[in-house]
């Protein structure tokens, strides 16, 4: 997707009122669950003009107006659009709110290694500044195993088993990151982010493996957890068996695999 290039003030602006308070990283506090401080997008613009000033991440803008959107990847989303639009559907919905978020950085952020959250995918398109995303993968990439035990994903994994890749993220290009994918990152100049979790189908393994890591090792391996991700497993769940059991059609359409396997 392509977007304008916008400066910072301006993209940062359009993601919240300068008022508003959220969950901030504080870079001159050492790594751990203190250095996330309650703060306003007022001290990120603040903290963007000067360059003695502290160096500030905000991670935590959710975005639930984004809206999901069915992609080629997002089998969430084909799954929760097709089930909530069935006539005569009145279960409520699970909470999407977490799977859009933006993020705002000043110059000089830094992300240790980490994999997001519940087996999620990620997508993030830079719409100002731009960002080092460093992803780590097995080197023998038919090794599915290779990330998924999660002691040896904490402590076993040695340089001579994994490949690292820099990408550099600037406005226009957009990510698209598999599940359990070990990544860091740097924004070498003042950065805002829109971006959004999802699951696929075709990555279903590494989603498992990274919801094992998660529940054994949350906040060490990753930085947040989202209750609301099983029920939209569950609801894929009731997708696939729908589709592959029932063989259902849905508002005169086909369930076919063909539908389900596409994404
Ligand atoms: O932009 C950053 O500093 C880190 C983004 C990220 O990987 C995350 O929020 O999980
Ligand atoms: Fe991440």
């Amino acid at each position: 997707m392509r977007h304008k290039k916008k400066n910072f003030e301006e993209a940062l602006l359009e993601l919240a009122p300068l008022t508003w308070v959220t969950g901030i990283q504080d870079l001159s506090i050492p790594e751990g669950p203190e250095r996330t401080r309650i703060g306003t997008v007022a001290d990120i613009l603040k903290a963007s003009q000067s360059p003695d000033s502290k160096i500030l991440n905000g991670l935590s803008f959710q975005d639930p107006w984004a809206g999901i959107r069915r992609s080629s990847f997002s089998s969430d989303a084909h799954a929760l659009c097709t089930v909530y639009n069935q006539e005569g559907w009145t279960k409520k919905a699970p909470s999407i709110d977490h799977l859009r978020w933006n993020l705002a950085a000043t110059k000089d952020s830094f992300h240790g290694w980490h994999i997001d959250s519940d087996g999620y995918g990620t997508f993030v398109n830079v719409i100002s500044g731009s960002k080092w995303w460093i992803v780590a993968r097995p080197k023998n990439r038919h090794n599915i195993d290779a990330f998924n035990n999660t002691l040896a994903f904490l402590d076993g994994l040695s340089p001579d088993d994994i490949e690292t890749e820099a990408i550099l993220l600037q406005p226009g290009s957009e990510l698209i990151m598999r599940p359990n994918t070990l990544h860091a990152v740097y924004t070498p100049e003042n950065a805002v982010c829109r971006g959004g979790h999802f699951y696929a189908t075709s990555t279903m393994q590494d989603t498992f493996a990274g919801l094992v890591h998660t529940l054994i090792c949350e906040l060490i391996i990753t930085n947040s957890s989202y209750a609301e991700s099983r029920s939209i497993l569950a609801e894929m769940i009731n997708f696939y068996h729908t589709a592959l059991v029932k063989e259902a059609i849905t508002n005169g359409q086909s369930l076919a695999m063909f539908d389900i396997f596409k994404c």
